[in-house]
């Protein structure tokens, strides 16, 4: 169980103070130095799947490679199986340009608030830690393209299995107290938040993602500085990053160090052309659809997978077996998580593990014994506080996003 005890004060003096950002994290890029070590490779359960384990990023132990710089490295399965919060060094890294700084000096660091508001801030990290009330939360932060590797057709972008997600206790302040000290002036329509990771050209557009202003201020986005306990590892946002609960992560701006409250919309390339979905049930389309109205992504659909079986897992028969995965409900809390073994003819409630709070994983677990031999599908299925299900059709659409439906597994008994 992550710890949830580190007071502000400690985290201030022990953690940021002692420098964190010093202490050779100048190999960012997998090329830190480390015993030579043989090449292992997983095999993800689609085309061109193979990807090499690698555990030389700073801060982070065995992950799935899939691009070095930006970093794409994805959590393996198994890390799943063995409870809800996501340790740190194996939380997958997603990063979209290549200039990310190798070291944050947590002492010279500043938050700046700038725009629409009546005192620009520029903050620092002791005053964040100190001045503000401290705030916790458990959290899914999932990529919008968790599970695109399964789309089909095939669409190009990162092409992760399910391991583009993770879920950690965050601590940090609230976004609304922070905004309330630089006092937010009428007429504002959004808050903008950027990080310090730039591109190599000066025209490739920076990152920068924005929230509606009452979104901003609803009390739980918050600015997180740690994570399960820690402070967060460089490449998932060290020293600060935003925690947008029940939002898909490209919002989820890490090595925050900007925020503008603006007071038109945000038309920059990350909220208008990168990252849309189309507007409809499950942001699904047909390939080559065409007048489909696109909009910005945003909640996330609930989701449930099996940790404990995988495709091709032999079970025998007439023993019973406790299968078991995660869920989670999305952008609300889960209700229920449903059971199939009959490839979703008959389905029967899960049990469900222990409740972190309503955004965050949750255990399922239910005793299985099939009494015949051959092959069986199981299947699960989520169903959250607004009556939210999973659906039974995977969607589709060009980007590859917001998969969630039903997952299933092929098992034989015998
Ligand atoms: N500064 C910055 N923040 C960012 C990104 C980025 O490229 N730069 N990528 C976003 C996207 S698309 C994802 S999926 C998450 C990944 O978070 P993680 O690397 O901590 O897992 O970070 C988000 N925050
Ligand atoms: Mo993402």
């Amino acid at each position: 169980m992550p710890q949830s005890n580190l007071t502000p004060a400690r985290l201030a003096r022990r953690r940021f103070l002692e420098g964190v950002g010093g202490a050779g994290l100048a190999g960012l890029f997998g090329a830190s130095a480390g015993p030579a070590r043989a090449a292992s490779f997983a095999e993800l359960p689609f085309a061109n799947g193979r990807r090499e384990l690698v555990a030389n990023f700073p801060q982070k132990g065995e992950l799935l490679l899939q691009r070095t710089r930006p970093p794409l490295l994805e959590t393996p399965w198994e890390v799943f199986d063995r409870g809800v919060f996501t340790p740190n060094d194996r939380f997958y890294v997603r990063w979209h340009l290549p200039n990310i700084p190798g070291t944050v000096d947590p002492a010279t660091f500043r938050l700046k608030v700038r725009g629409q508001v009546q005192r620009p801030l520029a903050l620092t990290l002791d005053q964040l830690v100190r001045e503000f009330e401290p705030f916790e939360m458990a959290a899914v932060n999932q990529c919008s393209g968790n599970s695109r590797g399964f789309f089909s057709p095939r669409v190009p972008g990162g092409q992760w299995a399910n391991g583009a997600m993770g879920n950690a206790l965050w601590r940090g302040v609230r976004l609304k107290d922070v905004l309330d000290r630089a006092g937010v002036k009428g007429g504002a329509l959004q808050a903008r938040f950027n990080g310090l990771d730039t591109g190599l050209l000066p025209q490739t557009p920076d990152f920068m993602k924005s929230l509606a202003i009452d979104h901003a201020r609803d009390g739980e986005v918050m600015i997180a500085y740690a994570m399960n306990g820690e402070h967060l590892p460089l490449v998932n946002g060290f020293p600060l990053r935003l925690v947008v609960p029940g939002w898909y992560a490209t919002y989820w701006v890490k090595m925050l160090a900007d925020i503008e409250v603006l007071a038109q919309p945000d038309d920059n390339f990350w909220m208008t052309r990168a990252y849309v979905i189309p507007d409809t049930p499950f942001a699904n389309m047909a390939p080559g659809q065409q007048g489909v109205n696109m909009v910005p992504i945003n909640r996330m659909p609930p989701r449930s997978f099996f940790t404990n079986v995988k495709d091709g897992a032999l079970l025998a028969p007439g023993r019973t077996t406790s299968v078991r995965g995660i869920a989670f409900g999305g952008d609300t809390g889960l209700a229920k998580v449903m059971f199939s073994a009959d490839a979703g003819g008959r389905w029967q409630e899960a049990r469900l593990g222990p409740d972190h709070g309503k955004y965050g994983f949750r255990q399922w677990e239910i005793p299985l014994r099939l009494s015949s031999p051959g092959a069986h599908t199981l299947m699960v299925k989520a169903i959250n506080t607004q009556g939210i299900a999973q659906p039974a059709q995977a969607n589709w659409n060009p980007s590859g996003f917001q998969r969630n439906a039903i997952e299933s597994v092929s098992v034989r008994a015998g």
